[in-house]
């Protein structure tokens, strides 16, 4: 063989050996017997012997080509049988591995309480009401013996889209639209978002609140406490000290703010309530000679947060699982 076919076959044997990958081989077997590789070129420069040496130089040319096409193919079927060991390796799933727990999840508390006191109200034989979260100024504030003027529509902080239209600061309006649609007499709760502009330790822009509201004939002050001592009780699960300390709403007359005795013998305000303002109900043209009523309302959040101990309102807020995942 001559020199250069020697070299030749000595390097395309040590790189094909040499090989890692088939990708890699593929590389080679261009170089070597690709249009342009060294065994095509070689090929073509026969022509540039002496005739008489033509054969003998192209049948050694030939040897080389099969030569490197065995070594190829051998190469290849192990580099293959290594790939394919390896991806086999890679996709292997070790069974004894402990398998991946459902992470269970459940109703946030603000949920679980506002359900609670729904069911202890259903209970008791009051409907569940329902209502648009954007108001108009009639049935959330004029309706409610609220005009325009009045100061406590300072209080309420109220988040306004225009003169006319707000997000409801409280659920009353519920009620208001219960009546307009289905008159008295009425045992209802309107439960659901309110909103209002204020945000501290107790406050956040958006809370829930329950609103009760019962007209018919013949109610007096007594059905109020009576109803509002049985949902204590129950909510509390123990036998709490209840105290009526008198205060002021525009919406009722009297009206009171009820205080429960803590373990720690502190007066805690935990409602609000009163006999339905006679001007609320001849708004909705209801005749006071016959009908009285009484309502009551309670903040969601503000009931959780006595129940369960939690100081700051706004962590019902902030998605924290350490501190949902307590309820
Ligand atoms: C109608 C008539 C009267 C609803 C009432 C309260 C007293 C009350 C507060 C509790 C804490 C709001 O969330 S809070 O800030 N509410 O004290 N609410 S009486 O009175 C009504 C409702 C509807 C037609």
């Amino acid at each position: 063989m001559p020199d250069n076919l020697s070299d030749l076959s000595k390097s395309a044997t040590q790189e094909i050996n040499e090989c890692s990958s088939t990708t890699e081989l593929d590389s080679l077997r261009v170089k070597y017997l690709g249009k342009k590789g060294a065994i095509t070129i070689a090929l073509k420069s026969v022509s540039s012997v002496e005739p008489k040496d033509r054969p003998a130089y192209g049948k050694k040319i030939n040897e080389l080509k099969s030569l490197i096409q065995g070594t190829l193919s051998q190469k290849r079927a192990s580099l293959q049988k290594k790939e394919i060991n390896q991806s086999i390796d890679d996709k292997k799933i070790d069974v004894s591995l402990p398998g991946r727990s459902n992470f269970g999840g459940h109703r946030h508390p603000v949920t679980k309480t506002l359900l609670e006191i729904e069911e202890i109200f259903y209970g008791a034989g009051f409907a569940v009401e329902d209502g648009p979260e954007i108001e108009d100024e009639y049935h959330n504030f004029t309706a409610l013996n609220i005009p325009s003027n009045h100061p406590a529509r300072a209080m309420h902080d109220t988040f306004y889209f225009n003169s006319e239209f707000l997000l409801r600061t409280h659920t009353s309006p519920i009620q208001i639209r219960s009546m307009e649609k289905e008159g008295v007499p009425i045992r209802v709760i309107a439960p659901g978002k309110v909103y209002r502009r204020d945000s501290d330790i107790t406050h956040t822009p958006m809370f829930h609140q329950i609103e009760g509201l019962v007209i018919d004939k013949g109610i007096n002050f007594s059905h109020l406490k009576g109803i509002l001592h049985q949902f204590i009780d129950t909510f509390f699960e123990e036998n709490t000290e209840v105290r009526f300390r008198p205060s002021y709403f525009p919406f009722t007359e009297p009206s009171a703010e009820v205080d429960i005795l803590s373990k720690e013998k502190n007066w805690l305000e935990i409602l609000g309530c009163g006999m339905v303002h006679p001007k609320v109900l001849e708004n909705l043209g209801i005749n006071t000679e016959i009908y009285s009523g009484y309502a009551f309302g309670m903040g969601v959040e503000r009931l959780a947060m006595l129940k369960y101990g939690i100081k700051d309102i706004r962590s019902f807020y902030e998605n924290d699982f350490n501190f949902l995942n307590q309820f």
